[in-house]
């Protein structure tokens, strides 16, 4: 129990057979369960698990038979904590990148009933830029811009931390099984979190590299693929929340911004290069491209804007 709430520890664990240990040993005394959740491994990470649960009653090991990826992962877990009525679960990675230290600070806010789900951001440190590698840095960033476009939760950064605690109330209102099951889990749950109205809030935590753990993640691939998963999300997050539970012109106002601002800029530009380098451009078309552009670009900021105003109060 902390503070008379119960809590889980769900822990995704694919072939962490070295680092699965420390995890376990480290978990704090007042967390009352630890879910594990074996996805598949083809190493002895299953074993291990096993081994340590003779020593501590709070382990549970799931184990499934084929691999689902960590967002199914953490599914299999929250389903559990959804069943056992668990007031708040964490979910911390089986590879040790998460620091139980910060465990407290991330719960409190949830306790204190502040906000719903609160998640671990390692960008507050200075530290961040030196021990993240750079490359998962800058990936990183992209991501977390284009999350505070799909999700609405503009406030809200690094969104591919996964270290994060939510309350059983989010747990039963959200359809768990339509969350996304690999490395975008993150991003498809704050999107589902906005669309239901929980409050999100960021809580500076450790980042942790450089202790023995690979990562699963190929960088470029997976920006590339959840850029695209992203952007079916944008669209149905303004769907859901702005024409089906309630009704906001913020969707016309994106939809002509999209439609308007890559005409405008792209025939501007063409008519800017055709100019410096070919010979005069005729007036009309001119006007054309400037008014596509301008309305374009000013529905589309207009857009973000009421966006943000209408998700202000949700940390
Ligand atoms: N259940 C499950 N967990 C996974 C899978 N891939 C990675 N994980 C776990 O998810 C956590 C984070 O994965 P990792 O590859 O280290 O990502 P990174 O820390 O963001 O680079 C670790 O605990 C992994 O064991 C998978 O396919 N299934
Ligand atoms: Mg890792």
């Amino acid at each position: 129990m902390y503070r008379d709430k119960k809590i889980a520890v769900i822990v995704p664990a694919y072939n962490e057979e070295k680092l699965i240990a420390k995890v376990l040993k480290t978990t704090p005394s007042f967390v009352d369960h630890i879910v594990v959740i074996d996805d598949a491994s083809s190493d002895r990470t299953g074993e291990v698990i096993i081994a340590h649960q003779g020593e501590d009653s709070r382990i549970t090991f799931i184990q499934h038979k084929a691999n689902e990826g960590v967002g199914g992962g953490i599914v299999t877990g929250y389903k559990w904590a959804r069943d056992h009525e668990i007031d708040i679960s964490v979910v911390m990675a089986g590879d040790a990148q998460m620091d139980p230290i910060d465990l407290p600070r991330l719960l409190d806010p949830v306790v204190e009933g502040k906000t719903d789900y609160s998640k671990g951001n390692r960008l507050f440190t200075g530290k961040a830029w030196k021990v993240i590698p750079k490359t998962r840095y800058l990936g990183n960033g992209v991501l977390s811009f284009l999350t505070k476009i799909a999700s609405g939760y503009w406030h809200v950064a690094d969104s591919q931390s996964g270290y994060a605690a939510i309350t059983l109330e989010a747990l039963k209102t959200i359809d768990l099984d339509t969350i996304y099951k690999r490395y975008g889990m993150p991003n498809d749950l704050l999107v589902k979190l906005n669309v239901y109205n929980f409050r999100v809030q960021d809580v500076p935590v450790t980042p942790v590299y450089g202790i023995g753990e690979r990562s699963g993640i190929k960088i470029y691939k997976v920006v590339f693929t959840l850029s695209f998963l992203l952007m079916k999300l944008f669209f149905w997050r303004l769907k859901e929340k702005y024409i089906i539970r309630d009704f906001h012109p913020l969707v016309l106002f994106y939809l002509l911004g999209l439609f308007l601002a890559p005409i405008g800029v792209g025939f501007g530009l063409y008519l800017l290069i055709y100019r410096l380098f070919i010979g005069p451009v005729a007036a009309t078309s001119a006007l054309f491209a400037a008014f596509f552009a301008i309305s374009g670009l000013q529905s589309l900021f207009f857009a973000m804007w009421f966006d943000m105003e209408y998700n202000k109060e949700l940390k």
